[in-house]
């Protein structure tokens, strides 16, 4: 596919790594779930670029969204540094939360959004960042830096950004999609039931109903949430799932003919996944008139990871423009790094250009959903949602 194309430094940076791991001489390393096995680790010291090669672990575990980083990455940071990375998936801040509170999750870095970051501080869940050993922070733009969630960036890298709408096949839907009724009005989603789902997300959910009622996404008057509640009661029998593990897959292969999806996640739907899944030119994105989340998801080092040294040595190799444009190409989100910008192919800026970015009239109609004490209100709704 287009979107995995290599541009040519990126082929002669690959072909570097396979020749500095080939003249290591180091001990070999094993293969992970997406494969790059078989490298070479390069001889100790510190390297030019200023990597202490024997602070390095030997291997880092990366606690992830699912599709949410290009394999071949992680092959190009284990050629280059010894360092076998392990990735597990998540599909909700709340599960990978879950996880880290229990304590001694195994995990070094995880990549919670924006509302999670803030939770990961209040408890305490974090490790400090230490900035100096991330030079490739310079590339970040400063607009996405210092939020409120995280002010300073003591504890998190911005990732990858995007928007939250609805995706859609082109060819069920010739008019197009201007409205969240085409999720929720039941005598609009009779017609296509158990072809669609929303995301497995208390925020994300709860959030669209909101807009669609005409409310903020972060509203918690209790009179207003009975209301989402009883919305999202009212749509569950004509629903095929809440999804957001595989919406890409479903919606390439038409077994969805409209989701509740992130921007990526439905780029990949139109663009489809190297070695995973074909891509189906009908796909299109759109943020509703009565708008649509925006968030941002953050690499962050785990407070008990025991490899704090190697995960910022991973963050600041993601933070590299050639490294964060090509994983932007695959993931088809939207990449914080300023300097990846002009790496990006005239392909993805297209798709961007077609919705699957915002422009600045859709981004009038996105709100970020901010974490307080009322809005935590949102796990209890949830759960009785899930359980009727
Ligand atoms: N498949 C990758 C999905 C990344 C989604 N980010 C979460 C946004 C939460 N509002």
């Amino acid at each position: 596919m287009i979107l995995k194309q290599r541009s040519l430094a990126g082929l002669v940076l690959a072909l570097c790594m396979a020749l500095l791991a080939a003249c290591g001489g180091g001990t070999a390393s094993p293969g992970n779930e997406y494969g790059g096995g078989g490298a070479t680790t390069p001889a100790g010291g510190t390297s030019a670029e200023g990597v202490d090669r024997n602070r390095l672990s030997r291997e880092l575990y990366f606690y992830n969204w699912s599709d949410y980083i290009d394999p071949d990455l992680l092959a190009q940071f284990e050629a280059l540094y010894g360092v076998r990375v392990i990735v597990d998936t998540y599909d909700s801040n709340e599960d990978m939360i879950a996880k880290l509170r229990a304590g001694n999750s195994g995990y070094d870095v995880v990549a919670p959004s924006d509302y999670a970051v803030a939770i990961m501080a209040a408890e305490k869940l974090a490790a400090p960042l230490d900035a100096t050993l991330a030079p490739n922070l310079v590339h970040l733009d400063p607009d996405l830096l210092d939020q409120p969630f995280d002010p300073g960036n003591t504890i998190s890298v911005p990732y990858f950004y995007g928007i939250t709408g609805i995706a859609y096949n082109a060819r069920s839907f010739p008019e197009g999609i201007d409205s969240w009724a085409a999720l929720f009005d039941t005598s609009v989603i009779a017609a296509y039931r158990g072809k669609f789902s929303m995301l497995d997300d208390e925020r994300e959910t709860p959030g669209a109903a909101l807009r669609y009622l005409g409310h903020s996404l972060n509203e918690t008057d209790p009179a207003v949430l009975q209301q989402v509640e009883a919305l999202l009661i009212a749509q569950k029998p004509y629903l095929a799932a809440y999804n957001s593990a595989d919406v890409n897959r479903k919606l390439a292969s038409e077994e969805y003919v409209i989701a509740h999806a992130w921007s990526g996640s439905a780029l990949q739907a139109r663009s489809g996944l190297e070695g995973e899944f074909s891509g189906n030119p009908d796909i299109r994105f759109v943020i509703p008139r009565e708008g649509g989340m925006i968030w941002m998801d953050n690499l962050v080092i785990v407070a008990d990871s025991p490899n704090s040294y190697t995960a910022h040595v991973f963050i600041n190799f993601l933070l590299d423009p050639e490294v964060a444009a090509r994983n932007a190409e695959w993931t088809g989100f939207l990449t914080p790094n300023q300097d990846a910008l002009p790496l990006l192919s005239e392909e993805l800026q297209a798709l961007y250009a077609e919705g699957f970015a915002p422009d600045d009239e859709v981004r009038q109609r996105l709100e970020w959903a901010i974490r307080n004490e009322q809005t935590a209100v949102f796990t209890d709704l949830w759960t009785v949602v899930k359980g009727r």
